[in-house]
């Protein structure tokens, strides 16, 4: 942890962006910045998943696949955003990704856009283009998996997750009061994207990769469907410690219950 937090500060590029934070490519970069270390306190995005809704079976192929809908919310204080840029360590037909991270010029401890415009940035991975869509997809965003609630067995793990965050939707007020307005959006080629404080990014159970592919011998039973965000850790949030959810359910045949939780909280 502080290893990596030492590596942050070191390799951490401060660009100062206009009012409004121009598409990449078409504003200052961190390629025309200079290095030097941040003036102003950082105000971080918090990523943490809603538990698992709308879950169902779905019978396709001749397998069962577990469909669900997964919220993933951004509580901290500042945006969770990032930008795809050409270049460095990534596979063919990918491009590498960046953090971008705002300060706090007027040290508000509240993100205004149109005044906390020093940013730094850093690499988060690499990011998927997908042609039909027209937009980047951020690979490493979120992974699903099913495990037993005994013994922590996985019983099965979905495929890597890539995502075009977005602003869906006002977190839900148990989790706080918010006042940011909604920013990304539309998910273009060229346009930053990213979850904006105190918005959640929801991906439908009809969606494409919103299910697990359950293995033949599960069988009827009780079992915890987790949510991870950022699994690989590649974002720098404000708590580290709230990336996962659970929900506990008990299959039986096509049919699925949603159960207590605790099931899944004990060890
Ligand atoms: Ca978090
Ligand atoms: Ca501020
Ligand atoms: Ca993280």
């Amino acid at each position: 942890m502080w290893a990596a937090a030492a590596v942050l500060i070191v390799t951490a590029v401060v660009v100062v962006l206009p009012a409004i934070a121009p598409a990449e490519g078409r504003g200052p970069t961190a390629d025309h910045a200079a290095s030097r270390k941040p003036k102003y306190p950082a105000l971080l995005p918090n990523m943490s998943p809603l538990v698992a809704t709308d879950v169902h079976i779905e019978r396709a192929g001749g397998r069962r696949w577990l469909r669900l809908e997964s919220g993933l919310t951004n509580l901290g204080r500042g945006p969770m955003e990032v930008r795809s840029k050409a270049g460095r360590r990534c596979p063919e037909g990918q491009r590498h990704a960046s953090q971008v991270v705002y300060h706090d010029v007027d040290d508000s401890k509240f993100f205004k856009r149109t005044v906390d415009t020093e940013v730094t940035r850093r690499s988060a991975g690499c990011m998927l283009f997908h042609p039909q869509h027209d937009h980047w997809h951020f690979e490493a965003a979120a992974k699903y998996s099913l495990r037993r609630p005994t013994g922590a067995t996985v019983v099965v793990v979905g495929r890597k997750m890539s995502f075009c965050l977005r602003d869906s939707e006002r977190v839900p007020e148990r989790l706080g009061t918010y006042h940011q307005p909604s920013f990304y959006g539309n998910c273009g080629r060229d346009t930053p994207q990213g979850i904006s404080s105190g918005w959640v990014d929801i991906y439908q159970s009809f969606l494409a990769g919103q299910a697990l592919r359950l293995p033949r011998p599960v069988g009827d039973g009780r079992y915890c469907l987790k949510i991870r965000v950022d699994p690989r850790d590649e974002l720098r949030e404000s708590d580290e410690t709230d990336n996962s959810s659970v929900r506990a359910i008990r299959l039986a045949g096509d049919s699925v219950r949603i159960i207590d939780t605790e099931v899944c909280l004990r060890r």
